[in-house]
């Protein structure tokens, strides 16, 4: 049974929270040949978003997931900028249920606005969440505190996925995790336990903080530096995958770098005019258009 929005705030604090809520999503899905769509960095516009996902069969017009077995990734930054927010959580959480459903996975990743939010540093709030706080006295931290609906189920979000021999996060994966002998379970397992505030070792809390840094997974922004060597090779040699599907840099369309090992679908949705969304179907990678019109990319 799906489980309804909360009758309580629009955050769903003090509800009843289901247990499943907190179940740790997989960081790594093999697949075989079943469709993916991503798309980043929404910052609260929600007509660019349901309309790209309508348009490319994810949806129906009324916003069902019609996308059967296919995998839908989100990498990040929901929050801030825009003003329907927390339209968009409560939208995702339902289409998550029903994708689920239907044998398909939406994949929602934490960008660095999730985690600003969470963790109090609300500086990029709209105007009408400001108005939000001053009418329930409560900050938008308070809103998704773990006592909350929505603040459990993005604090069991994972930062980073592998689909197939892809890659999907906000930032981008910093060479130097293959130094530090990381996995991707690791990264989300100890980024994830440090946004909820549980105790580390201070071998453990040393890595977690480092991973909520600047060269972190959510705020990397080093593929995008000129293209200059950043030792791919190792990366790809250690997390065995060939692409890297990124946001967080914003692009004026999906473009590939790095002889298209990396991937930047951050196509400024942000500004409320136009965006993008990626699909792969098989080998081939298109950009989907807000019109519906796709465009082969590889
Ligand atoms: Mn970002």
């Amino acid at each position: 049974m799906l489980i309804p929005r909360t009758q309580f705030n629009e955050c769903g604090l003090k509800a009843n929270i289901p247990k499943n809520l907190s179940v740790i999503p997989p960081h790594s899905v093999e697949l075989t040949k079943a469709k993916i769509a991503a798309i980043s960095d929404i910052h609260g516009q929600i007509d660019i978003f349901k309309t790209l996902l309508a348009k490319h069969a994810i949806t129906d017009k009324t916003g069902n997931w019609i996308f059967n077995d296919g995998h839908l990734v989100i990498t990040g930054d929901i929050f801030d900028r825009g003003d329907n927010v927390t339209e968009i959580l409560w939208f995702l959480f339902e289409l998550e249920q029903q994708a689920e459903l239907s044998g398909g996975k939406l994949h929602l990743l934490l960008g660095n606005h999730e985690v600003m939010v969470l963790t109090n540093d609300l500086r990029y709030l709209s105007d009408k969440y400001l108005h939000v706080e001053k009418l329930l006295n409560q900050s938008m931290t308070e809103l998704y505190a773990p006592t909350s609906i929505l603040g459990t189920w993005l604090r069991s979000k994972n930062v980073v996925l592998k689909l197939n021999d892809m890659v999907f996060l906000h930032g981008g994966l910093h060479p130097e995790l293959v130094d530090k002998s990381l996995s991707l379970a690791d990264i989300n397992q100890l980024f994830r336990l440090y946004l909820s505030e549980k105790s580390l070792s201070e071998v453990d809390k040393n890595i977690a903080e480092y991973l909520h840094g600047i060269d972190g997974p959510i705020w990397y922004r080093g593929y995008f530096n000129e293209e200059q060597p950043i030792g791919f090779a190792k990366l790809i040699a250690h997390f065995n995958v060939s692409k890297f599907i990124v946001g967080h840099t914003s692009q004026e369309q999906i473009e590939t770098r790095y002889k298209d090992k990396v991937i930047a679908i951050d196509s400024s949705i942000k500004y409320g005019n136009n965006g993008e969304i990626l699909l792969i179907e098989g080998d081939k990678f298109y950009r989907g258009l807000l019109n519906g019109q796709k465009i082969q990319l590889l």
